[in-house]
């Protein structure tokens, strides 16, 4: 699948993964298809590990981007990668891929998500962090 070498250039990287403070990460799987995401609203703990399993379900390429990662460090592993950085806010998926994406939430809030491919998030593929 494709990665992102520019990841590898433009983020410093990390020697903690987020996993080492607060045990093991909780899971939550999100499905990527034409154009939605499940489920819209990721309900999530600060203080606690989580990982995002990113499920590509759908026939067109799709990502997830959110600028909550931008200066949370994050762990993503997919079947040709694994990248331990801060500053990760876009994960691209082709059809049929997955992508493990591990953070510790950090600030509480809402904050927006979506596919940013042209016309997906005005079709509806967008959502919703909540972090408590
Ligand atoms: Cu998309």
């Amino acid at each position: 699948m494709l990665v992102w070498p520019w990841l590898l250039l433009l983020t410093p990287l990390m020697l903690v993964p987020p996993h080492a403070d607060g045990g093991p990460a909780s899971v939550v799987s999100v499905e990527m298809v034409e154009f939605a995401f499940h489920p819209a609203v990721i309900r999530l703990s600060a203080g606690r590990p989580v990982t995002l399993v990113l499920e590509n379900r759908g026939q067109l390429s799709h990502q997830f981007e959110t600028g909550y990662l931008r200066t949370v460090p994050t762990v993503v592993v997919t079947d040709a990668l694994r990248v331990e950085a801060s500053g990760v806010t876009v994960v691209r998926l082709q059809p049929g891929a997955t992508a493990k994406v591990t953070f510790v939430p950090a600030i509480r809030g809402r904050v927006s998500f979506a596919c940013t491919i042209e016309g997906h998030r005005e079709a509806g593929m967008a959502g919703t962090l909540e972090i408590r």
